[in-house]
């Protein structure tokens, strides 16, 4: 069955509910629109489950107000789920961005609480759920995903309990004193409970989640349990058993090795390299824009290297790619006009005519010039002040099949559980990740080598068809 009726009619067997559709509508300026496809890892790694088994993707296809039928894409059924402007604003923008992100993310920024913002984030839950409900066949699987869509677990139970629901959470599950602060705590965690299993990426987040469990919706949870994936914990819900556990997401490792390896590819990067004037030391970070990533706080060490004259921007020159992101919410517009700044600071102090010290690109790439920067680079920055899992430190190790190249992370990376031989930063600690920078510039031949190789070891071996087949199968074990 390949068209978009015949799902319609039959129901698919396996349903992925996220934010986004994996296509992306455009609308181009006569007002018609375009489809540009969007393939991130996550469609990569669900690809091959959604196609061998008759699948369905439900999501937001990007354009506001835009009424779309169900678009048949080979084996696969898209559902577009039609978002108005105000929606965009309260439910995306507002509870989605300027709520739950600061408040899973530390509060490293502020979060702030509006009553209209949460009434349209229950409204738009309610609307995924409705359209999954009718899409999903009898006993189908249902992956929902991210924080977006916490109440839709609950909801979709309530419209369909036949179905298998899975939730996997992309971002950090706060500690519980943060997550106390919210308004509507109790509502998120019943809503959350309404999956069968619900996994996260790292054990803390599943050992938060199973005493807010306990503490505000009153259910029994086995903590002992949680582990790595293959050791859930689990919450008893009335008659139901909910498990609950951590799935380290991952990247397609294999591809983008491959890639790296081609020969456009190399050329590319030694092309990149040229560009930049042959410097000893080419330094990369590659992130959305956002204030969690600590991008500040690495040109803050630069600068001071520069300064002190531990490095020179002769020989060290650093490429900071910052994809344009939430652009409407207000944090995000301060956020990009401060590292603006502190660009332009290090460049007028250290740079010379046609030599910036710092490169600095506010836009999107395609994912080859991406590739090739990766293979470019000598040093890797990876420094936030909190990240979920971040794919971007373990893309670079995909990239460096040499065993060239080092990487800087963050402690408060989920990634730097897995990535233990990366010098690893405390991203509040600017002394110490000075220190690693330089380090990572200056390591020893050998033992540059000997880090890459065990980082690649990881990388290569828990790649993101391991970790949707994991959580598929805990899933289907139930
Ligand atoms: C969330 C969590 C978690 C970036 N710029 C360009 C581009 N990228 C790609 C990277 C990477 C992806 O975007 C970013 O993924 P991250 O994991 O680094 O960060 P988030 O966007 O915050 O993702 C995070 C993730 O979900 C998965 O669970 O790891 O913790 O916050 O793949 O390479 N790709 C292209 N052009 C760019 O300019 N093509």
């Amino acid at each position: 069955m390949t068209d978009a009726t015949s799902t319609a009619t039959t129901g698919a067997d396996f349903v992925v509910v996220a934010n986004r559709l994996l296509v992306d509508l455009e609308r181009l300026p006569d007002g018609t629109q375009r489809r540009k496809s969007s393939p991130g890892g996550l469609v990569t790694a669900l690809e091959p489950f959604l196609r061998s088994r008759h699948g369905a993707w439900v999501g937001w296809p990007g354009v506001p107000d835009s009424e779309v039928e169900p678009i048949a894409d080979g084996d696969i059924t898209l559902h577009p789920v039609t978002l108005s402007s105000a929606e965009l604003t309260d439910y995306y923008e507002g509870f989605s961005n300027a709520t739950l992100w600061p408040l899973y993310h530390d509060v490293v920024a502020p979060p702030v609480f509006h009553r209209h913002w949460w009434n349209a984030y229950v409204q738009v839950n309610e609307r995924f759920a409705t359209a999954t409900a009718k899409v999903a066949g009898n006993g189908a699987t249902v992956w929902v995903q991210d924080y977006q869509l916490q109440l839709v677990p609950r909801m979709l139970r309530r419209l369909r309990p036949d179905l298998r629901i899975g939730f996997f959470l992309h971002i950090p599950f706060p500690p519980v004193e943060l997550f106390m602060q919210l308004p509507w705590r109790t509502e998120l965690v019943r809503g959350l409970l309404g999956a069968d299993l619900v996994g996260f990426q790292l054990a803390g987040g599943a050992q938060n989640f199973l005493f807010l469990a306990r503490r505000l919706a009153g259910m029994s949870a086995t903590k002992s349990a949680v582990g790595m994936g293959t050791r859930p914990g689990q919450v008893t819900v009335g008659d139901r058993t909910v498990r609950v556990g951590a799935f380290p997401i991952s990247i397609d490792a294999t591809a983008l090795d491959k890639l790296a390896r081609s020969r456009p590819i190399r050329q590319r990067a030694a092309e990149i390299r040229d560009e930049l004037g042959n410097p000893a030391t080419i330094v990369l970070g590659v992130d959305r824009l956002d204030y969690t990533k600590g991008i500040d706080v690495r040109l803050r060490a630069l600068d001071e290297l520069y300064a002190e004259n531990r490095i020179s921007a002769d020989d060290v020159v650093m490429v900071q790619l910052a994809t344009p992101s939430r652009e409407r919410v207000e944090h995000y517009q301060r956020m990009r006009n401060d590292i603006e700044q502190a660009v332009s600071r290090i460049n007028g102090e250290f740079g010379r005519v046609g030599h910036p010290a710092v490169h600095y690109l506010h836009q999107s790439m395609p994912r080859n010039e991406l590739t090739s920067l990766f293979v470019a680079a000598d040093v890797m920055l990876v420094t936030p002040v909190r990240d979920g899992m971040n794919l971007v430190a373990k893309e670079y190790v995909a990239c460096r099949n040499d065993l060239s190249g080092t990487l800087v992370l963050s402690e408060f990376a989920g990634a730097a559980a897995e990535l233990t031989s990366a010098f690893l930063v405390n991203p509040h600690d600017l002394d110490g990740i000075k220190n690693a920078i330089e380090a990572a510039i200056t390591v020893d031949h050998e033992e540059g080598r000997r880090r890459m190789r065990a980082l690649r070891r990881q990388v290569m071996t828990h790649d993101v068809q391991r970790w949707a087949r994991s959580f598929l199968a805990a899933l289907s074990a139930l």
